[in-house]
């Protein structure tokens, strides 16, 4: 009977067509010969970097090490422009290495999943599409990053607002035109700090509404010159061996220093140099920073200082710099004039500490107190369903039941790569694996290169099924606890790293 149904079969399917599951389609297909595809909601490839197109987004991790390593001749044939790239340049180069590599032929895009379920007496994994699509292979792979299910908190009267709201992660493509318009902006973690200073030039007016206030290094963006390309298209293997041998794979080394262990204006020199070269850098300028306390609090007040000299009203920089966590123990954020934007005249900062909001009228945000600050336009910069939103959102259902529920006490599993009653199912950059806490596209391409040998000995050894055992996964995921509770990362009171 004609359903209207399209089945199709693959030996792997993949969802997302971001840097994971690009890189995984061309490892899967090319070097094992496995028939592959990848189902992606989007129109295009780029994944978070697809959505993510708010003003001033970009990517915090510095171009020479935000790319792959897998090929010699990409990174000699890609330039990038800048320090850090920007959202537009990086959606360029991921065209331009899926273009390189025929990939887009085996990507159906505009395909969202719905549904993926294991069919035991098969031992297939059926993938349902909101198209009407039914796709089915022996192998599933998860390639839809840690932050690409949006957060927009449960605010009551948001459908009431008669100007117009905008996410972060869902940016509309053409653009948003702020002028002459009072913007609201919701959210001070690494995408408000990049969006607000942007939005101000444009707009009439901007009111930041801040929960928690956060730290920031400058960014210390610029265009890279010539002679700096040229050195890293010429070192590539030397690059190459840098981000897969530092712990956070970024391109830079942490420190050996312990910070106490230095005298008080060593310490000082040092942050301050840290300051100056900006970036994520900063928070390897002492090996300490995030295991001690006291060593910390050191960091954490040299970055108030420099906070309180930016902001030029004493107010909104005791607001600004009433921080509530060690530094860098939430996803530490840096910035281009972030700090210095309160000082225009068309920029406030509302305390919501205190004082939160308690619903968006029509004409605006009203808080607890009663104060009411009237807005044409919301943006919520409010951050991600972040690690399991993404996967549980898939509607996953192994030989145990729906991964929903298997992970209600928690995302169990074992490196971040594999989940027990869930066989074949591989995840890229899961929860529990390095993934955010390190410089994402080397990450990916450990785990990549893991399912892909996984695979290439289950075709060789005949091996039909596999997936975790849970006693493995228990104590993988007891150890990531162990581990986490030595830093300072538990000691935040709302954080996705958490
Ligand atoms: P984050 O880091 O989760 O930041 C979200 C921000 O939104 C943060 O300041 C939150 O305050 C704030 N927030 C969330 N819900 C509310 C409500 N209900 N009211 C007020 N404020 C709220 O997301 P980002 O998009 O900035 O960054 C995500 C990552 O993307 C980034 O680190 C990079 O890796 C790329 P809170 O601090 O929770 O009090």
């Amino acid at each position: 009977m004609d359903n209207g149904i399209k089945d199709m079969h693959y030996d792997a399917l993949i969802i997302g067509a971001g840097f994971s599951g690009l890189y995984q389609l061309h490892r899967l297909r090319d070097d094992l010969g496995l028939d592959t595809a990848i189902i992606e909601q989007g129109k295009g490839v780029g994944g978070t970097w697809y959505w993510n197109r708010y003003p001033g987004a970009r990517c915090d991790s510095e171009s020479q090490g935000y790319a792959y390593f897998f090929s010699k001749k990409i990174h000699e044939e890609w330039q990038w422009s800048e320090r850090y790239p920007c959202h537009s340049e990086i959606r360029q180069y991921l065209n331009y290495v899926a273009d390189n590599l025929n990939l887009k032929k085996d990507i159906f895009f505009g395909s969202k999943v719905y549904r993926c379920t294991f069919l035991t007496e098969q031992n297939l994994w059926r993938i349902q599409t909101e198209q009407n699509e039914s796709f089915f292979a022996k192998w599933l792979i998860t390639a839809v990053g840690c932050l690409s299910s949006t957060n927009v908190p449960k605010i009551a009267g948001l459908s009431s607002f008669k100007g117009t709201w905008y996410h972060t992660g869902q940016w509309p493509h053409e653009g948003v035109n702020f002028k002459g318009r009072k913007v609201g902006q919701i959210g001070t973690g690494s995408t408000g700090i990049q969006a607000a200073p942007v939005i101000a030039q444009e707009c009439e007016h901007l009111t930041v509404f801040q929960r928690t206030a956060n730290y920031s290094i400058p960014a210390r963006n610029a265009p890279w010159d010539d002679a700096y390309s040229k050195w890293v298209k010429n070192h590539f293997r030397e690059l190459k061996s840098l981000v897969k041998s530092t712990p956070s794979g970024h391109p830079f080394r942490i420190s050996n220093d312990l910070t106490m262990e230095v005298s008080e204006n060593e310490r000082r020199s040092l942050l301050n140099d840290a300051w100056l070269k900006g970036g994520l850098r900063f928070r390897g300028v002492f090996n300490d920073l995030l295991t001690s306390s006291k060593a910390n609090q050191q960091a954490a007040k040299f970055i108030k200082s420099k906070i309180q000299e930016k902001v030029s009203n004493p107010e909104t920089a005791k607001v600004l710099t009433d921080i509530d966590h060690p530094y860098a123990a939430k996803r530490p954020p840096i910035d281009t004039n972030y700090f210095e934007t309160f000082n225009r005249d068309n920029v406030a900062l509302v305390d919501l500490k205190d004082n939160p909001i308690s619903e968006i009228f029509p004409n605006g945000i009203r808080l607890q107190s009663g104060i009411e600050h009237e807005l044409d336009a919301i943006v919520f910069a409010t951050g991600f369903d972040a690690m399991t939103g993404p996967l549980v959102k898939l509607n996953i259902a192994g030989t145990e039941g729906n991964l929903r529920n298997y992970w209600r006490n928690g995302p169990m599993n074992y490196l971040g790569l594999s989940i027990p009653s869930f066989p074949n199912l591989f995840m890229i950059t899961g929860p529990g694996s390095p993934s955010v806490l390190s410089n994402m596209p080397v990450s990916i391409e450990q785990h990549v290169d893991w399912i892909t040998e996984c695979i290439r000995y289950c075709a060789d050894k005949k091996i039909d099924s596999i997936e975790a055992d849970e006693d493995a996964a228990k104590d993988w995921t007891t150890h990531v606890d162990e581990i986490a509770n030595t830093t300072l990362l538990p000691k935040v009171k709302h954080s996705w790293y958490l």
